[in-house]
C-alpha cells in the first residue's frame, strides 16, 4: 500500500463551484448523477484533472456537454480538462445493498444511509475527495421511501422524490443522504439571534419512544455553544438519524447527523447512567462539530485534530457543566491512561498531528482525540481562560469558512497572546507519553520543587526535546490546611527547579492538580504522604489520584511480593467512602480500582512481566478484603443511596447509583448474590438490571438472571449487545474464550452488525486475565474472527486489532503467540488496506 505523507500536501488544481447531485435509489444499482463546476485553482499550480472514485461503474461522463473518455485509474480517473470554467458532469452507479463496508451509501435494515468521512465520498461518485475542496451541494434523491434527508434546508419534494440545499460550503466528507421508512421526534429551538430551527431524531418505528432524552441533550448543547463560545446555529433545520449499522460513535455531517442507534436511543428500561451520558456527550459533540469541523475544517487529513481534538475539547467541558466536573474530569483521566497510554506507549505511537499514513480511517485514535483535547486543555491552562476566549473569537472570525492547519490554529493563540508557541507546538509533532520525575529540597524557609522531563523513544522518533508542561501545583501543611493555592509551573527545560519562599515547615505537595499535563508522574511518594492527601487534599482529582495510587501500589505489592492488603489504605478510603458530605459519583470513583490492564502496564515499566492471572488474583483478593472490612458501612451506603424519586439519569441519582452498584459488588461477596437476585427481580431501570445481573456473574448464580433477561429483552438490539458483552467481559479467566465462542454461535450473533461483533470481541479484549489466558485461545479466537470480518468489513476490524497493542508486555510464550496470531493475519489472502497497516505496525 502507498503512504501519504503530511510534507507532500499540495493544492488541488481546481476549486469546485458547486455541486449538483441526482441519487435514483435502488439497492444493487443506484444511479448517481453529478453535474459539478469546476474553476482553475489560483492557489495551485498544478492543473492536473483527476478524481477520486472506487467501486463506482461509470456509466457516462461529459465536459462542457460533450462525452469525454477518462483514463480509469485504481483510486479514480484522469481527464483532460479546461484551464478555465467547466461542467463535469457523470454517471455512475453503485450497489448500496453489497456494501458491507459501510462506507460510503450503504443499506442498514432497508434505510439508505451514508458516512463519508474520512474518504467515503469516492465511493459515492467521482469527486476530488479531500478535505481543503469545499463547495454548496444541492442534492436530489428520488425513491418510493417516504422519508428522503439530505444536507442543509428542504427545497421541495413530491410523491417520490426530495430536494435540499446545503447554502454552506463544505467538503464531501460532510455529506450525507438518508431514505428510509423512519419516524421523527420532532422539537424546535430558538437561536439567541432569535431564528427558529426545527429539530428531529428519526429513528425506525417503534424506537420513538427513545428519543426524548437525546432531544433535550441537543437543545442543551445548542444553548451551551452560545452562551459559552457565543456560536449559533446556521440552517432552519437540523435532523438526527439512528442506524443500527455503523462503524463508529456518530457522524457530524452538515444539517444532518448520522449515528449510531447505541449513541442516540435512550431509555430508563433499556439505558444504563454510563449509556445515558455518553449520549448526552456524543450528541453535544457532533453538535459542536458544526463550528470546529463543519464551519472551519481541515485542511487535510493529518490535521485531524483541529477539529477532533477541539470537540472533545467542547464537549468535555459541557459535560463539565452539566454534571460534575470533578467527576468528569477523573473519568477523562481513567479514559485517558487506560486508551490512550497505552496507544502512545506501545507500537502503535503515533503523533496528535501524524506525520504520514496509509488508511486515514487508523487514525481516529485515542491519541488524536483524546490526547488532542489534553493539548487544548494544556494551552488553555498556560494562557488562561480570556486569552483563551480571545483566540477562540479570533480563530472563528478569521477561519470561517476555511480548511485550516494547525498552524493556523496555533497562529490564533500566538496573535491573541503575543506568546511565542513554538515549543508548544511539540505537542502536536512528538509522540510518547512524557515521563516527569520530581524531586524536593526544604531550605531555610525555601521549599524547591525539581522536575525532570524524559519522553521515551517511540517508533520513528528516537530523540525527543523538552516539551512545555502546563504543573499545577499546591502545597499543604501538616495540619493539612493549604499554604500555598494551585499555581500552574511552566516547565521548559529538560530539567528545571521551582521555588516556594518564606514557609515555615516542609511543606506536603499535591503536585499535577487536575491532571494539568498528560504525562506519567514518576515520584515515589511515601504511603503516609498519600494517606494524608487523600485525607486533605483540596483539589479533587489529587485526593482520588492519592488513593489510586495507594491501591496501584498496594496490589503491585500483593503481587510480588505476596503480601496481603494495605489495611491502612482500606481503612482511610472507607472513611472517606462513608463521608456522605462528599458527592456519591465521587465516591464511586474513589473506591474504583486501577485496571489490570493499568497493573500490568505498571508492572512492565518496573521491569516486572506481568502475570495476567497474578494480576486477576491480586484484584479479586483485594475485592474480597475490601468487602469483609468495609461490611459494617455498607447498610448505611445502602440506605444513603436509596433513590426514591422517579428515575432521572442526572448526576445526582446516577452518582447513587454508581455507589451503589459498588456497594452491591461488595454485598454479593458477602451474601453470595441473594441481595442482587432480588435486585434483579425488582429493578425497573437498567442501571439497576445491570449492576445486580453483573453481581451475579461474577459469583457464579447468574444462569436463571440470563435466561430471563435474554426472555425480556431478545427483541431489543442494544440491550441484546449488553446480553452478549456482558457474559464475555464478567467472565472467569478460563472461561472467557470459551465463553466468547459459544456466543458466536448463538443465533443473535450477527456478526456484520458492528455493534454485535463489539459486544463479544470488545468483551474479551477488556477481559484482561480472559483475554491473556495461558493457552492463547483468546488471542486466536479473536485472530480467527478478525480475519472473517476483514472480508465483509475492514474499518471495524483494523480497529479491533488494537487489541494486540500491548503484547511486548507479557511473557515470550503470550508474546510468541501474539506474534503468530498477528502474522497469521497479515498473511491473509487480499487482507484490506486497513488492517495491513495496523498489523503491519503491531508487528513493528
Ligand atoms: N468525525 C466522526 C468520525 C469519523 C470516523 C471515520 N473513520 C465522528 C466524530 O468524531 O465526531
Ligand atoms: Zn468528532
Amino acid at each position: 500500500p502507498q503512504t501519504i505523507y503530511l510534507k507532500d500536501y499540495k493544492p488541488f488544481g481546481y476549486v469546485v463551484d458547486d455541486v449538483h447531485l441526482t441519487f435514483k435509489l435502488a439497492p444493487n444499482s443506484t444511479r448517481v448523477v453529478s453535474k459539478i463546476t469546476f474553476s482553475p485553482n489560483p492557489d495551485a499550480t498544478d492543473r492536473q484533472f483527476r478524481l477520486h472514485g472506487e467501486q463506482l461503474k461509470l456509466i457516462s461522463s461529459k465536459i462542457n456537454g460533450s462525452d469525454v473518455s477518462p483514463v480509469m485509474l485504481d483510486d479514480g480517473l484522469l481527464v483532460d480538462a479546461p484551464n478555465e470554467t467547466f461542467v463535469w458532469e457523470a454517471e455512475v452507479e453503485i450497489a448500496p445493498e453489497a456494501n458491507t463496508a459501510l462506507e460510503g451509501l450503504y443499506m442498514s435494515n432497508g434505510m439508505y444511509c451514508t458516512q463519508c468521512e474520512a474518504e467515503g465520498f469516492r465511493k459515492i461518485t467521482y469527486y476530488p475527495d479531500r478535505p481543503d475542496v469545499m463547495s454548496v451541494f444541492t442534492v436530489r434523491i428520488e425513491s418510493d421511501l417516504p422519508v428522503l434527508l439530505s444536507n442543509g434546508n428542504p427545497v421541495a419534494q413530491g410523491e417520490g422524490w426530495a430536494e435540499w440545499h446545503d447554502p454552506w460550503p463544505k467538503p464531501a466528507y460532510l455529506f450525507a443522504l438518508v431514505a428510509g421508512d423512519l419516524v421523527n421526534h420532532p422539537d424546535r429551538f430558538v437561536t439567541q439571534s432569535g431564528k427558529d430551527v426545527e429539530l428531529n431524531i428519526w429513528v425506525r418505528p417503534g424506537d420513538e419512544n427513545k428519543c426524548a432524552f437525546g432531544m433535550e441533550a441537543l437543545k442543551a448543547s445548542m444553548r451551551w455553544d452560545e452562551e459559552v463560545y457565543g456560536r449559533e446555529y446556521d440552517l432552519d433545520i437540523f435532523n438526527i438519524v439512528a442506524v443500527d449499522d455503523f462503524n463508529m460513535g456518530a457522524m457530524e455531517n452538515k444539517g444532518l447527523n448520522i449515528f449510531n442507534s447505541s449513541c442516540v436511543l435512550a431509555s430508563p428500561e433499556t439505558s444504563t447512567d454510563a449509556n445515558f451520558e455518553r449520549i448526552e456527550a456524543i450528541i453535544a459533540h457532533e453538535y459542536f462539530h458544526n463550528w470546529t469541523g463543519n464551519r472551519i475544517t481541515c485542511r487535510d487529513w493529518f490535521q485531524l485534530c483541529l477539529k477532533e481534538g477541539l470537540t472533545v475539547y467542547r464537549d468535555s467541558q459541557f459535560t463539565s457543566d452539566m454534571r460534575s466536573a470533578p467527576v468528569k474530569r477523573i473519568s477523562d483521566v481513567i479514559e485517558l491512561r487506560g486508551r490512550q497510554f497505552p496507544e502512545d506507549q506501545g507500537p502503535l505511537s503515533h503523533p496528535v498531528r501524524p506525520e504520514s499514513f496509509q488508511e486515514i480511517n487508523n487514525f481516529y485514535t485515542a491519541t488524536v482525540y483524546e490526547k488532542g483535547a489534553e493539548v487544548i486543555g494544556m494551552l488553555k491552562l498556560l494562557v488562561g481562560d480570556d486569552a483563551y476566549a480571545k483566540a477562540l473569537d479570533m480563530y472563528f472570525d478569521r477561519h470561517d469558512g476555511q480548511a485550516c492547519t494547525i498552524e493556523d490554529w496555533l497562529q490564533v493563540f500566538e496573535d491573541a497572546t503575543g506568546r511565542d508557541l513554538s515549543q508548544f507546538k511539540r505537542w502536536y509533532s512528538q509522540s510518547g507519553t512524557p515521563r516527569l520525575a520530581v524531586s524536593e529540597k526544604f531550605e531555610d524557609g525555601t521549599y524547591t520543587l525539581t522536575f525532570k522531563q524524559h519522553t521515551p523513544p517511540t517508533p520513528g522518533q528516537d530523540v525527543k526535546e523538552p516539551q512545555v508542561l502546563p504543573i499545577a501545583v499546591g502545597l499543604l501543611a501538616q495540619d493539612g490546611t493549604e499554604v500555598t493555592p494551585t499555581t500552574v509551573l511552566e516547565m521548559t527545560e529538560a530539567e528545571q527547579s521551582f521555588e516556594f519562599s518564606g514557609l515555615d515547615a516542609k511543606p506536603i505537595p499535591s503536585i499535577l492538580r487536575g491532571f494539568s499535563a498528560p504525562v506519567v508522574l514518576e515520584r515515589t511518594t511515601s504511603r503516609e504522604e498519600n494517606l494524608f492527601l487523600l485525607e486533605h487534599d483540596t483539589d479533587p482529582f489529587n485526593r482520588w489520584e492519592a488513593s489510586r495510587t495507594l491501591a496501584r501500589e498496594g496490589l503491585i505489592a500483593m503481587i510480588t511480593d505476596g503480601v496481603g492488603s494495605d489495611t491502612l489504605w482500606l481503612n482511610a478510603l472507607k472513611t472517606a467512602v462513608a463521608d456522605s458530605t462528599l458527592d456519591p459519583a465521587y465516591r464511586a470513583l474513589l473506591l474504583s480500582l486501577p485496571t489490570q490492564s493499568e497493573l500490568a502496564q505498571t508492572l512492565f515499566e518496573q521491569g516486572v512481566t506481568p502475570d495476567p492471572m497474578a494480576i486477576w488474583t491480586a484484584t479479586d483478593t483485594l475485592r474480597e478484603d475490601m468487602a469483609k472490612s468495609w461490611a459494617d458501612i455498607l447498610p448505611a451506603l445502602v440506605e444513603e443511596t436509596k433513590v426514591t424519586e422517579a428515575f432521572k439519569p442526572d448526576a445526582e441519582q446516577s452518582g447513587k447509583r454508581a455507589l451503589a452498584a459498588s456497594v452491591l459488588a461488595m454485598q454479593t461477596r458477602l451474601d453470595g448474590g441473594a441481595v442482587a437476585k432480588a435486585q434483579f427481580e425488582t429493578a425497573d431501570n437498567m442501571t439497576l438490571q445491570l449492576s445486580a445481573l453483573t453481581c451475579l456473574i461474577q459469583a457464579d448464580a447468574a444462569e436463571d438472571a440470563l435466561k430471563a433477561f435474554y426472555d425480556q429483552w431478545k427483541d431489543d438490539r442494544l440491550v441484546m449487545d449488553k446480553w452478549f458483552g456482558l457474559q464475555v467481559g464478567a467472565a472467569k479467566p478460563a472461561d472467557a474464550a470459551n465463553c466468547a465462542k459459544a456466543l458466536t454461535e448463538h443465533p443473535d450473533f450477527d456478526w456484520k452488525n458492528p455493534n454485535r461483533f463489539r459486544a463479544v470481541f470488545g468483551g474479551l479484549a477488556m477481559n484482561h486475565a480472559g483475554f491473556h489466558n495461558a493457552d492463547g485461545s483468546g488471542y486466536e479466537l479473536l485472530a480467527d474472527w478478525l480475519i472473517k470480518l476483514d472480508a465483509k468489513n475492514p474499518q471495524t476490524t483494523a480497529r479491533m486489532c488494537t487489541a494486540f497493542q500491548t503484547w511486548k508486555r507479557y511473557d515470550a510464550d503470550r508474546q510468541a503467540k501474539m506474534r503468530a496470531c498477528l502474522t497469521r493475519i497479515s498473511e491473509t489472502p487480499g487482507l484490506s488496506r486497513d488492517t495491513t497497516e495496523m498489523v503491519s505496525r503491531l508487528l513493528g
